[in-house]
């Protein structure tokens, strides 16, 4: 069984969330925060079988897309944090998912 750990964006989360479900893949839904954007962004915990990962990640990669986002990034400074005037471009990836091999699910 693999462990399947998804962090996408929230804005991808209600369209994915309902496929998986439609295709009958069971989660849990965390609300997380990106540690670079300080950002709100969703993370799905999966427990499943080995032979429906290909179909899990198919149906991630088909829903979750990649953006751009325009960030003004923070130089620390001495006496507290002092903003850049200029902005920068970051591109978001579509999700990032970490595969586990799971050595067992257990339902109490
Ligand atoms: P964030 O940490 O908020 O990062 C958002 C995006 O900012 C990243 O997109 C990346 O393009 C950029 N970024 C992150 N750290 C950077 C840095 N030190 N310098 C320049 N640009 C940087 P993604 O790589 O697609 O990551 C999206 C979200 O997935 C991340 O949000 C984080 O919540 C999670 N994530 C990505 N890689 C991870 C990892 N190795 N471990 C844990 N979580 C990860």
């Amino acid at each position: 069984m693999k462990l399947l750990i998804a962090i996408v964006q929230d804005e991808d989360a209600g369209e994915l969330m309902q496929e998986l479900t439609k295709i009958k893949f069971q989660f849990t839904k965390l609300a997380t925060t990106g540690g670079f954007l300080r950002a709100g962004n969703t993370t799905l915990i999966m427990g499943l079988e080995d032979e429906r990962l290909k179909e899990c990640l198919d149906c991630i990669e088909n829903i979750c897309k990649s953006r751009k986002q325009l960030i003004t990034p923070p130089i620390m400074g001495g006496a507290g944090e002092v903003y850049l005037s200029y902005p920068m471009e970051v591109t978001i990836g579509g999700a990032t998912v970490f595969v586990l091999d799971m050595e067992q699910l257990i339902k109490i």
